[in-house]
């Protein structure tokens, strides 16, 4: 018998009553395990799981009413075809044939006409699932010779970076965290992103650890910590240089360490003389004796953790400022122990099959990347394709919030020569603008297999419930469209549990005692490594660098800049270009204009998770309606008083909003958290209108973290 012989997906027993076992399916690192009460075939209401380990009972805002989700209203139900101009969410219901039938023969007229690269796929990560989530797509557009699509949403700059320099390691098990002497949280607001995190620094400052945040605002998270570092966006590299000026020069290094387990220390050394806390100060605008101070705490107090959070890659520099962060826990050895370290992705201790997913194989050569940051551009004819893009379609994504230069993409999306289909759940702003909408079930009515990019536990999700009305998962989308665009190579025809035993590596030492069956009794199950107490996998170094120790000075980032294949269907092709210095340094943001003298960012919101459940009543109570918090010092200059709407804008667009004037921001910073659908703006414009499509300088990260704005009254 193999890995793939007993059916996980029994249908017969969805109809009937019972708890089931699933995982949250978002793009969150706390992979929540999630137990639904199912009677007679309907999900009356899902709760945490109270014997997983990170879960512990609970589930958050977002998704402690998933059912409501699930049984919205406003789901897509049926396909639909448009009826009405583009945008304008006029839609018949038709049959699932005639969709697959309308979409295979336009990409087959397209391809005809113009080349199949004039087809790109947009998606990213509605679900996170290992078969139905980033990469569900890939085999299908690579076989179709569509252009690759490149989804550096996020993570992807510090990914690079972090890679160049430590290698693919998942470095820290998250819940080793409650041994920290010490723990900075460096523009993570872990509260309302990192839920189930928390607890585990909350344990460690209750044994006597010290909570330091790094953020330009006092939110939920910041609050609750001992100190609280206030910092200009876009200035963490001035800070982590510093922090490595103190650190040396003051001879508070792990010498041993530094010597045995890392390379490039005496060029860092020399790199790192100039970047004194005075000078940073300059930058970041935090006092150089609080520079000094957090260096020699954070040295001393050991073992120290750092937890980065995705704003970090966000600016001009982003890059090389988490290769400066990276170096601080070798300099002072904080890998010797549970609990110190640098936490960003431990996704790398699961043994993924990323080719089995993305298959480069089947990538014909030369295929052009375009990255979907870049859409509006692609679509418009700013970019200057040829052949132009004639079909998308777009899944897992809601573009039109989530992508900058929003009133590019919009222009772009509504042009009628271009054939958009969208797989989708609800009709998002990016839906409204499709030829052909397709539903999508939700978690509670698909199988998976959940890796977390916040602990070490890998879980199964099983269905609980029949699909709702004629929704199909992603993996049966790419099934039915294969089969009609005549793919027949028996790939294209797996079922899900197939796809499941290939996705992973199930004979790695990591999942010795795990198979998928193990995993439907379960639920979910640890990776086979040391337990907590004892996970500190690079206290002898064994780094996996090219040297095999930390690389300061680093080997990869010698060989230039690049996007990690996973993020880009598995292409190695036509990866950014440009040197990269093997040693980081400090490159500042972009600098304020006397016409946009503020610095914008635009994180998470707490109730919504990215885009999604920003159309659903429960959560649009929680969050309230979109505002921007300015300073009361920028806001009173203005003739801005609390309350009033406001205009955000530069010179790429502007969206209307309400003021909450708060001392929570910087002087200086203004914040409008991302997310909200444009039905509830003022202006129909979001806070991605006045976004730059620059990219970081590594990875092709994004820089939202890097914009500069004004504020006037609406
Ligand atoms: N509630 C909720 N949870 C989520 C999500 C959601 O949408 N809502 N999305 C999920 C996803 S996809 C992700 S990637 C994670 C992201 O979770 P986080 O890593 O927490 O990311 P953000 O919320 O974007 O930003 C975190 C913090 O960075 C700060 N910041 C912005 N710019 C800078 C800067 O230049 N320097 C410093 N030091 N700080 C800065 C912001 O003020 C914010 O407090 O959250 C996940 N969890
Ligand atoms: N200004 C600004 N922009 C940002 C960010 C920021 O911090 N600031 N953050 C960036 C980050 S970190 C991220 S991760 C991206 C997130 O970008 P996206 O991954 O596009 O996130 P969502 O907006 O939640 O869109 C996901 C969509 O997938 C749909 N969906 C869910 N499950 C399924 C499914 O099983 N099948 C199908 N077909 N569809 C499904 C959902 O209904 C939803 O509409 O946004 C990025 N954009
Ligand atoms: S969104 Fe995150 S915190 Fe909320 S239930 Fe899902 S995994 Fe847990
Ligand atoms: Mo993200």
């Amino acid at each position: 018998m193999t890995l793939a012989d007993l059916p996980l997906t029994d249908v017969s027993e969805l109809g009937g009553s019972g708890v089931r076992r699933a995982v949250c399916p978002h793009d969150c690192p706390d992979g929540c395990s999630m137990l639904v009460t199912v009677e007679n075939g309907r999900a009356t209401g899902v709760r945490g799981d109270p014997e997983h380990p990170f879960t512990r009972g609970g589930l958050c805002v977002k998704v402690n009413n998933y059912t409501d989700r699930v049984y919205s209203p406003d789901r897509v139900t049926t396909p639909l075809r448009r009826t009405g101009p583009k945008g304008s969410g006029r839609f018949e219901p038709i049959g699932w044939d005639e969709a697959i039938t309308t979409v295979a023969d336009r990409f087959t007229a397209v391809a005809a006409e113009h080349g199949p690269e004039a087809i790109m796929p947009v998606s990213y990560l509605g679900t996170q699932g290992t078969i139905n989530g980033l990469n569900v797509g890939d085999p299908f557009f690579n076989k179709l010779g569509a252009t690759v699509a490149e989804r550096t949403f996020c993570d992807s700059g510090a990914s690079t970076a972090y890679v160049m320099s430590l290698g693919p390691t998942a470095g820290v098990d998250p819940e080793s965290l409650v041994h920290s002497r010490y723990i900075v949280i460096w523009a993570c607001n872990m509260v309302s992103t990192n839920l189930h995190l928390w607890p585990y620094v909350l344990e460690a400052q209750r044994r006597g650890a010290k909570v330091v945040v790094i953020d330009p605002v006092r939110h939920r998270t910041a609050r609750r910590a001992d100190w609280h570092i206030p910092i200009r966006p876009g200035t963490d590299g001035a800070l982590a240089m510093a922090m490595i000026h103190v650190i040396l020069a003051e001879g508070l290094t792990d010498a041993e360490y530094v010597a045995e387990h890392t390379v490039g220390a005496e060029e860092l050394a020399e790199r790192a003389r100039d970047w004194t806390p005075v000078w940073a100060e300059g930058e970041t605008g935090i006092p150089a004796a609080d520079i000094r101070t957090l260096a020699r705490e954070y040295a001393a107090a050991q073992p120290s953790m750092i937890r980065i959070g995705v704003a970090i890659e966000r600016a001009s520099g982003g890059g090389q400022t988490v290769r400066a962060i990276s170096c601080l826990p070798g300099l002072v050895g904080a890998w010797r122990r549970p609990g110190g370290g640098l936490l960003a992705l431990p996704l790398w201790a699961f043994p993924v099959n990323w080719d089995a997913l993305t298959r480069p194989d089947l990538l014909r050569p030369g295929t052009r990347v375009v990255n979907q940051y870049h859409l509006g551009r692609a679509l418009t004819g700013e970019m200057g394709l040829d052949p132009g893009i004639h079909a998308l379609t777009v899944y897992n994504a809601n573009p039109v919030i989530v992508c900058p230069d929003q009133e590019r993409l919009l222009a772009g999306l509504a042009r009628e020569d271009l054939f958009t289909v969208v797989s989708e759940q609800f009709l998002t702003d990016t839906a409204l603008y499709a030829d052909i909408v397709l539903p999508a079930t939700t978690q509670l009515e698909q199988l998976d297999v959940m890796f977390s990019w916040g602990h070490l536990y890998l879980g199964l999700n099983r269905p609980s419930i029949p699909p709702v009305g004629e929704a199909v998962s992603n993996t049966e989308l790419f099934r039915r469209l294969a089969a009609a665009m005549g793919f027949d190579d028996p790939f294209f025809r797996r079922t899900d549990e197939q796809m499941i035993v290939d996705a992973y590596d199930w004979s790695a030492p990591a999942l010795a005692g795990i198979t998928p069956q193990t995993l439907a009794e379960t639920g979910w199950a640890r990776l086979n490594l040391p337990d907590a107490d004892h996970y500190a996998p690079h206290a002898e170094g064994g780094f996996p660098t090219p040297s095999g120790k930390q690389e300061f000075a680093s080997a990869a980032a010698a060989g230039g800049n690049f996007v990690l294949p996973l993020f880009r269907q598995g292409s190695t092709e036509f990866q950014p270009g440009g040197e990269v210095d093997p040693l980081p340094h400090y490159i500042p943001p972009r600098t304020a204009s006397p016409a946009y003298p503020l610095s914008l960012i635009s994180p998470k919101a707490h109730a919504f998770l990215n885009s999604s459940y920003a159309n659903l009543a429960v959560q649009q109570r929680r969050q309230g309606e979109p505002t921007a918090l300015v300073h009361p010092r920028d806001a009173a200059a203005r003739g801005i008083a609390d309350g009033d709407l406001i205009r955000v804008f530069n010179e790429r667009g502007e969206f209307v909003v309400r003021a909450v004037v708060s001392d929570e921001v910087a002087e200086g910073v203004v914040l409008s958290s991302m997310g909200g659908w444009r039905a509830q703006a003022k202006g129909l414009t979001t806070v991605n209108a006045v976004n730059p499509v620059e990219f970081a300088d590594l990875g092709n990260a994004p820089t939202f973290s890097d914009t500069r704005v004004d504020v006037a009254p609406a």
